[in-house]
């Protein structure tokens, strides 16, 4: 009754979607209800972000993918579990973990210069290692490193004042908690494992302490989204994740969760299950591109550059600068997000083939970054044959990947009239175009602006 009552104030304070309980039809979300008008409001900066950095950082950097001579192709933040390491042994790395060129506005400076428009850092991943100065558990990169700092704290002060928006990834499987143990034939009960058991009573602990660490995240570093992980768990259920999605927006009302807080994903392909409502803003698809976006569905799919989140000093094979630009297009086409990851060293450093690969997409999205933020899916009923768009009120983003060798460019009909056509880079100079029963044709120069992509803007009316 008093969390009811706490509630209803704080509800009533902040116009939190609480307060609105007594509207007619506001089913959004199952777990916190609110209308349209206030989803959109809480997940505008979000939608017209379109792109981010995902960092993984923590302990498994040190091995860096390699543990008594083993190597795998394996992800490096998956060490505890690939390479069967105890919990006593994986702990010895926090002893080296000493991140002395961590510098955190260059960390912000090469986001924000690639284009990114918030940083999602692992406050927690699976091996239970806080990156943060947790005081629920010494388990953390102050108590339990000769660093003895929080970069965390720096990172989320800079985000802030370089205009980006700062989020944590925290993951629900914990290879480190005390009631957390493996079953498995063959494995260390102390390792890392896919899924993990919990001694009787265990759960109640481990869900308070879990807490405890969100109450800390939320009230120090004030993240803008919570990125949950590792929720496939036998003993996490669809009610837990409603629970914990709840307790996190009365925290912060305005505050944007993933899916992964509960049951509702489906797989890698990550999206919300349709057959009921499941908790979470946003769906998740992971290292891969939804074939079709579905208008009115949040998602946001998260690659790496090269094959892993956490660094491996040996994994070197990075997507070029193509891939990835075309990626942001492609994922925009579709009406998603793209959360790009790096993966920093034990001395803190963004590996520089990340870095050279984020400066050249900044210098992309310098120049064409209006066909990408604030937009929204394309109005084409088919995938265009010659790259992909992307629309906003009253305009039409073409971004070409193949030119034309005729320098005329196909675009089909779809349902507006085009008044005006130009480069985005050279809004002065109107091209030709032709209108005809099933589209229109450009005239485009010979030769592509930028090869990776050049950018048309068609306006319609
Ligand atoms: C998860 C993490 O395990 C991984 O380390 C990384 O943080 C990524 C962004 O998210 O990836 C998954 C998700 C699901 C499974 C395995 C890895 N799964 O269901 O086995």
């Amino acid at each position: 009754m008093r969390t009811l009552n706490t509630l209803l104030i704080v509800s009533f304070l902040l116009g939190s979607p609480l307060a609105t309980q007594q509207q007619a039809s506001p089913q959004v979300n199952a777990t916190f209800i609110e209308t349209k008008a206030q989803r959109d409001r809480r997940m505008s900066w979000w939608r017209e972000a379109r792109f981010g950095m995902f960092i993984h950082w923590g302990l498994y950097a040190v091995p860096a993918g390699e543990y008594n001579g083993k190597r795998s192709d394996r992800i490096g933040e998956w060490i505890m579990e690939w390479a069967d390491i105890p919990r006593a042994d994986y702990e010895k790395f926090a002893g080296q973990f000493n991140p002395v060129k961590f510098d955190a506005k260059e960390w912000v400076r090469i986001a924000k210069d690639a284009g990114m428009k918030y940083i999602v850092i692992t406050s927690k991943h699976h091996d239970g290692f806080a990156m943060y100065g947790s005081k629920v558990s010494n388990y953390n990169i102050v108590d339990a490193t000769p660093y003895r700092r929080d970069p965390i704290r720096e990172l989320a002060a800079e985000a802030k004042k370089q205009g980006l928006k700062f989020c944590f990834y925290y993951s629900i499987l914990d290879w480190h908690y005390p009631a957390a143990f493996v079953d498995a034939p063959g494995k260390n009960p102390t390792a890392g494992n896919r899924t993990t058991k919990l001694r009787p009573g265990g759960k109640d602990e481990y869900v308070k302490y879990m807490k405890e660490q969100l109450r800390e995240l939320i009230t120090i570093y004030d993240p803008a989204v919570l990125w949950f992980d590792g929720e496939w768990q036998d003993w996490w259920t669809e009610a837990d994740g409603q629970e914990l999605y709840h307790y996190v927006r009365t925290l912060k009302p305005d505050i944007i969760i993933n899916n992964r807080v509960g049951r509702g994903r489906q797989g890698m392909q990550g999206m919300s299950k349709t057959d009921q409502e499941y908790a979470g803003d946003f769906g998740t698809p992971e290292q891969q591109v939804p074939a079709n976006g579905l208008p009115g569905v949040d998602w946001e799919s998260c690659m790496t550059m090269n094959t892993t989140w956490g660094f491996k000093f040996y994994d070197d094979k990075w997507k070029s600068p193509e891939v990835i630009i075309r990626n942001l297009i492609d994922i925009a086409s579709k009406g998603g997000n793209y959360l790009l990851n790096v993966g920093p060293t034990a001395e803190g450093l963004i590996p520089a083939p990340s870095v050279e690969r984020l400066a050249a997409v900044g210098k992309w999205m310098k120049l064409n970054g209006a066909s990408i933020y604030g937009t929204t899916a394309s109005l084409f009923s088919t995938q265009l044959k010659f790259g992909r768009a992307t629309s906003k009120p009253g305009l039409v983003y073409l971004h070409i990947f193949d030119w034309p060798t005729d320098g005329a460019l196909r675009v089909p009909a779809w349902g507006k009239t085009v008044t005006k056509a130009y480069l985005l880079t050279t809004p002065a100079r109107s091209l030709k175009f032709n209108k005809s029963a099933d589209g229109v044709t450009l005239q485009l120069p010979a030769q592509a602006v930028d090869p990776i992509a050049t950018v048309v803007v068609l306006e319609t009316k």
